[in-house]
């Protein structure tokens, strides 16, 4: 008798906490907790684990955990007068039981749709409506997709203005041996130094040292290459035009309480975000930021190949 495949599943995580896992034919999958809304896991067919999560992560709430896609919103780090990147990565989010319909034509069968909805005690810092719809799709090929729709609910007649960032923590194997392509020559704020504005030369960007910088203006496709690894990540982004880029190094990793030793070596986050131009809602207007990210092998060179081609080899 052939056993049915089951695309998505909803169970208990660490310390209890509900988890959805989605899974693909193929292999692929993804766990994502309610807690959060955040993706902890995103697995390729050999079961080989691309994300980073912190071995000291703490999976306790009120603190949000350390890795996967913590997704900031309201506010990205604290350019603004809440909590560093906002409260959207500490509420515990609900499956949306009724999503509005999706504009897509994607057939995939492994997603799901959370809701994330104002609430009494976050109107005390953020006194705003809104509704949060955040979809999670696993393609068929391993790409997962993050769509945002954010609405302002508001019945007062009052815009909100946010920032926001999905704050991908890619597993890598070596920091030093990663680059990234598609950001060289542009301009980016360097969080190291009060934000000031510089642009970048040179080739491809590297690591050596503690690196924080918000890029602007980005192209929709980043690629993060993972030499030892022989895997890259492509980046897709829409409705995103900043691209944060975060590795704390040694010494600042020895200040991050849920960071184990060493383990800055094997975390890169970039971050699809929209920051310099923080975006504003009337009320009954709503916004979409999407991210989609795809493993392929390194032999997959940015600008060049379709990964989508170099995946299926057609
Ligand atoms: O994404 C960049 C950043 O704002 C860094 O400055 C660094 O502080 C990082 O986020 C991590 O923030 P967190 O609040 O998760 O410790």
């Amino acid at each position: 008798m052939s056993r049915q495949m089951v695309y998505v599943q909803q169970c208990k995580g660490v310390n209890g906490l509900e988890k959805i896992i989605l899974r693909e034919v193929r292999g692929f999958s993804a766990e994502i907790y309610l807690y959060g809304g955040q993706v902890t896991s995103w697995k390729n067919e050999l079961g080989e684990e691309l994300l980073f999560v912190s071995s000291k992560a703490s999976f306790k709430p009120p603190k949000s955990i350390r890795g996967g896609i913590p997704i900031c919103f309201p506010q990205f780090s604290n350019h603004g007068s809440l909590e560093q990147h906002g409260f959207a990565r500490n509420r515990f989010w609900t499956l949306d039981p009724n999503p509005p319909p999706f504009p897509t034509t994607s057939t995939n069968r492994a997603f799901i749709d959370l809701i994330l909805k104002n609430s009494e005690d976050d109107s005390k810092s953020w006194p705003h409506r809104y509704e949060f719809r955040l979809r999670i799709s696993l393609g068929p090929a391993g790409d997962l997709m993050m769509t945002s729709r954010i609405r302002n609910t508001n019945t007062d007649g009052k815009s909100f203005t946010f920032t926001f960032a999905y704050n991908t923590y890619f597993y890598v194997t070596d920091i030093s041996e990663v680059r990234i392509e598609g950001l060289e020559t542009l301009d980016y704020l360097d969080n190291l130094k009060n934000r000031e504005r510089f642009t970048e030369q040179g080739d491809a960007i590297t690591f050596e040292s503690e690196v924080d910088k918000v890029y602007l203006s980005t192209p929709t496709k980043i690629a993060i290459i993972d030499h030892e690894r022989k895997r890259t990540f492509v980046m897709r982004k829409d409705g995103l035009p900043d691209a944060v880029v975060w590795n704390p190094w040694d010494k600042k990793a020895k200040t991050i309480s849920d960071l184990g030793d060493g383990e800055y070596k094997h975390m890169l986050c970039v971050q699809a975000a929209c920051i310099e131009n923080p975006i504003t809602l009337k009320p009954g207007e709503e916004w979409k930021g999407r991210q989609e990210i795809s493993p392929v092998p390194s032999s997959y060179c940015s600008g060049q190949l379709d990964p989508r081609k170099v995946l299926f080899s057609y």
